[in-house]
């Protein structure tokens, strides 16, 4: 971890997780594993793994999804371009929009950043409503407000009701 000084100071950084090709949860634990290995980061917390129903795409194997929280010192950009360099070492190619992934990792909160370019939106602009990122994300962080939107444990009680979620139990599931 480099020294949390100036321009340099760490955040907080949470990461979702999704897989639902060529073993899910192994990829998602090693890419958790991953995380924790990045430069100037550190793996703070991360969620147990869920089997998920696909949203937006129907017609697809279900998910494993988690969430990780990190400790970092690399930029927004610096911290995506990392997540995609991970992707691509999984074997993520670019198919059908939210189609079946090997890997993806979506970076949800940066500290207190925001963005809107072609490249990064944050706060992540559908984290509040998608339950295989907030029932993860409530495990690690109940009180953590989403912004403009309300606490993470508020969120996930109402997002739970209509999305199939299911905590796995570990280890379970190649
Ligand atoms: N990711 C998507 C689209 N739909 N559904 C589930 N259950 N889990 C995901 O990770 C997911 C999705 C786009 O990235
Ligand atoms: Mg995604
Ligand atoms: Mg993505």
């Amino acid at each position: 971890m480099a020294a949390a000084k100036g321009p340099m100071a760490a955040v907080h950084a949470y990461v979702a997780l999704g897989s639902n090709l060529d073993g899910p949860a192994r990829r998602v634990r090693m890419a958790i594993d991953a995380l924790g290995r990045l430069p100037d980061t550190a793996l703070v917390a991360h969620s147990g793994l869920y089997r998920t129903a696909p949203i937006g795409y129907a017609d697809q194997p279900d998910f494993v999804n988690a969430v990780a929280l990190l400790r970092t010192a690399l930029s927004p950009r610096a911290l995506l371009s990392e997540l995609m360099i991970l992707e691509r070492e999984a074997g993520r190619e670019r198919g059908v929009p939210n189609g079946p992934r090997t890997l993806d990792l979506d970076l949800l909160l940066h500290g207190d950043a925001v963005a809107a370019d072609a490249h990064l939106t944050l706060p992540h602009p559908r984290m509040h409503e998608r339950a295989f990122v907030l029932l993860p994300l409530a495990e690690i962080s109940p009180e953590l407000q989403v912004p403009g939107h309300g606490s993470v444990r508020q969120l996930a009680a109402c997002a739970a009701s209509d999305q199939f979620v299911e905590r796995l139990r570990e280890p379970s599931l190649a």
